[in-house]
């Protein structure tokens, strides 16, 4: 029997006019692991109040599935805040906008096209080997120095989607590239701050300086897509899709001359959002989750000698590695796995709203947070979910992939699932092969281990850190494999 079913409410939090419960909201933890706590005391699923908004927290994966599977569709909404309306012209997008036919449609057309280009096609893993080989090189003339890798795994992740939605790159120290940098990390600081804003003080925000700081990294962001637009408007044909840009075009064009599909909102502010979602998302996710793996694989070096391991019996040193091995490499992917377990990118989802009422419990526009965190450090379900153990997903003889709880689910699930669940995979297992099979990372001598503690916001990111990445024997004579 589901929560939904039950016909007694959850329990909720004290609360109080206007203010709601954020008396009983005080901690020093980031949101996530706090709501882990209040599971202790309330239950694993209970509600609050967000100044007038009620909100219901899921901490298990029972109740999780209900939500984004069974009843997916009565779930599938999203709340308006302040900050993503900036960011989105208003919902927009996909990820913030709410659900309707105009959204229906959007998400469709972004997931064939993400098929045509990204999954269905050889040249997607040739664009991220090329990626990989690029940071491979310059990871190799910094031997010996304390490198910070931040920038070039952006790099390296910034063109493949830039490859997917304008076929253009950004070579090494491009002052656009530059400018990308600063303002996306400016707007993962700030966006999306606010739903959280009336009941976590201690999130220490000046919510007018950070709304300063999001209209303009927003406007500057826009100012950069707006350019891409111009100039994909400028060569556009309607013979030839080169990438997702054109295929947006195209589509809205179509729609303009069918009736079936007019009225639809292709306008030239969706299709502007809708790239941004897919860029943004492209970039800090995948980016964050490389960063995640090289702190734990340098917490563990065992675990990064049984990596290698792996791929010299499989793979050898006379090639790169290719999305066909990665059937071969099950100790990689099981690391892949635990990463994106033990530091989900994304703690609380998106916050999804009841489009209707449903059930007896949960009235029409009730708030409803999953708590991915909750879910995937549940001891119920996890030996130590606080350790790092790629072996939990293998089976005993360490030979084959398996999922020891369904207590996993990093992508999220039902109607709203990751548009990018295959691309990220692609990125995360190329980028990750190819740098161990050449290099061995460590800290570098006289610097403490990277931090293990994230900076909770739109996503879950660690805190900078240093590496040093030793060429493995054998690859110093042979630093440009064939
Ligand atoms: C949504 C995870 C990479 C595009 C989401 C959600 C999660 C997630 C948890 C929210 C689901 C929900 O609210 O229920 C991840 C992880 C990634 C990743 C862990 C990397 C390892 C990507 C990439 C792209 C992408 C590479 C783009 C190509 C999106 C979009 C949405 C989304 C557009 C919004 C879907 C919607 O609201 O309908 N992702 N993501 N993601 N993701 Fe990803
Ligand atoms: C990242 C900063 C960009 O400048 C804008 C942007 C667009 C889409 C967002 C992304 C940011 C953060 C990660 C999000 C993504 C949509 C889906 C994804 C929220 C804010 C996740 C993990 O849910």
């Amino acid at each position: 029997q589901g929560f939904l079913a039950d016909d007694r409410s959850p329990p909720s939090l004290p609360s109080l006019p206007i203010i709601g419960s954020l008396l009983s909201l005080k901690s020093d933890s980031p949101p996530h692991v706090f709501f882990q706590q209040l599971q202790k005391k309330y239950g694993d699923i209970y509600s609050l109040m967000m100044g007038s908004h009620k909100v219901i927290i899921i901490n298990n994966h029972h109740h999780a599935k209900e939500v984004l599977l069974k009843k997916g569709k009565t779930f599938a909404g999203r709340p308006r805040t302040v900050t993503t309306d900036i960011l989105t012209r208003d919902g927009k997008d996909i990820a913030f906008a709410d659900y309707s036919a105009t959204w229906r449609f959007h998400r469709k057309m972004v997931h064939g096209a993400l098929c045509m280009f990204g999954e269905g096609t050889a040249s997607i893993e040739k664009i991220i080997c090329r990626e990989a080989s690029s940071m491979c090189e310059i990871l190799t003339n910094l031997q010996s120095t304390a490198v910070d890798m931040a920038p070039e795994l952006t790099r390296a992740v910034t063109n493949v989607v830039c490859a997917l939605c304008f076929s253009s790159s950004y070579k090494r120290g491009d002052p656009e590239f530059e400018a990308m940098l600063q303002y996306s990390q400016g707007i993962v600081d700030t966006v999306a701050k606010d739903s959280l804003v009336d009941i976590f003080p201690w999130l220490q925000m000046f919510p007018n300086e950070d709304l300063r700081i999001l209209k303009r990294c927003v406007s500057i962001r826009d100012k950069l897509l707006q350019k891409k637009y111009e100039e994909h408007k400028a060569d556009y044909s309607d013979n030839i899709q080169r990438d997702l840009l054109d295929v947006l075009l195209h589509t809205k064009r179509r729609s303009e001359n069918n009736a079936s599909t007019q009225g639809v909102g292709l306008t030239d502010d969706h299709l502007l959002m809708t790239v941004g979602d897919i860029f943004g998302a492209g970039v800090e996710t995948t980016t964050t989750v490389l960063k995640w793996s090289i702190v734990y694989l340098i917490h563990h070096p065992q675990v990064q000698k049984k990596i290698q391991e792996e791929l010299d019996s499989k793979i050898g040193r006379d090639r790169h590695p290719l999305l066909s091995d990665r059937g071969n490499l099950p100790y990689l992917e099981a690391t892949i796995r635990e990463v994106l377990r033990i530091r989900p990118v994304s703690p609380l989802l998106i916050p999804h709203v009841a489009l209707s009422n449903c059930e007896y419990t949960v009235q029409k526009g009730t708030r409803v947070i999953v708590n991915l965190w909750s879910l995937h450090h549940d001891e119920k379900e996890w030996k130590k979910p606080e350790l790092f153990i790629p072996e939990r997903f293998l089976d005993e003889e360490g030979n084959s992939l398996c999922y020891p709880t369904p207590s996993y689910l990093p992508f999220g699930a039902g109607v709203r699932v990751c548009l990018g669940e295959a691309l990220a995979k692609m990125e995360l297992f190329l980028f990750l092969s190819w740098t161990l099979q050449r290099f061995t990372l460590g800290v570098p001598t006289g610097q403490p281990l990277p931090d293990l503690h994230g900076k909770f916001g739109v996503v879950l990111q660690p805190q900078k850190y240093k590496v040093d990445a030793k060429l493995r024997p054998g690859w110093e004579k042979n630093p440009k494999p064939h």
